[in-house]
């Protein structure tokens, strides 16, 4: 084997290499959802024993409005441990509410409410915001979603 080959050997186990690492970081990553939420397979029904909130999308924040009749804005208060069911509707444009830190995202149409059951396994904050383009203010629809235990 000559040294050109040998080189060209060496520098492509070295991309493989770094691609395999970068491939188990972001494996690593992705599965750590899993330790945060617990989503069942179908969410076109209401689980049995879900908590709905009514949460609105409209320029430019997030309202969410719970079981109890009470309301917050761009803060989402949930607890460990209990399942909730997020019917989202929106009042004006497209919105797309993301929580990244638990791979959960749901569009807000005008005229189409959808839902997504989910059940927060861990107390933290987790930022959510919206990822659908809605207009010049729409870099301030974010806010974050209180897990208590
Ligand atoms: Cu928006």
């Amino acid at each position: 084997m000559n040294s050109k080959v040998k080189h060209e050997l060496i520098y492509s186990l070295v991309v493989i290499a770094i691609l395999l690492a970068v491939a188990v970081v972001n494996i690593n990553y992705i599965d750590g959802h899993k330790a945060n939420i617990a989503q069942p397979e179908n969410n076109s029904t209401v689980p049995a024993n879900s908590t709905i909130i009514h949460v609105t999308g409209y320029q430019w924040a997030w309202s969410f409005t719970y079981a109890n009749g009470t309301t917050s804005t761009d803060k989402l208060y949930v607890q460990a441990g209990h399942n909730y069911t997020l019917q989202v509707q929106s009042k004006d444009v497209i919105h797309d509410l993301l929580i990244p830190s638990l791979g959960l995202q749901v569009y807000a149409v005008p005229g189409h409410p959808n839902q997504v059951s989910f059940e927060p396994m861990k107390k933290g904050s987790y930022i959510f915001e919206c990822v659908e383009y809605c207009g010049q203010d729409h870099y301030l629809m974010r806010g974050y979603m209180e897990v208590s235990s």
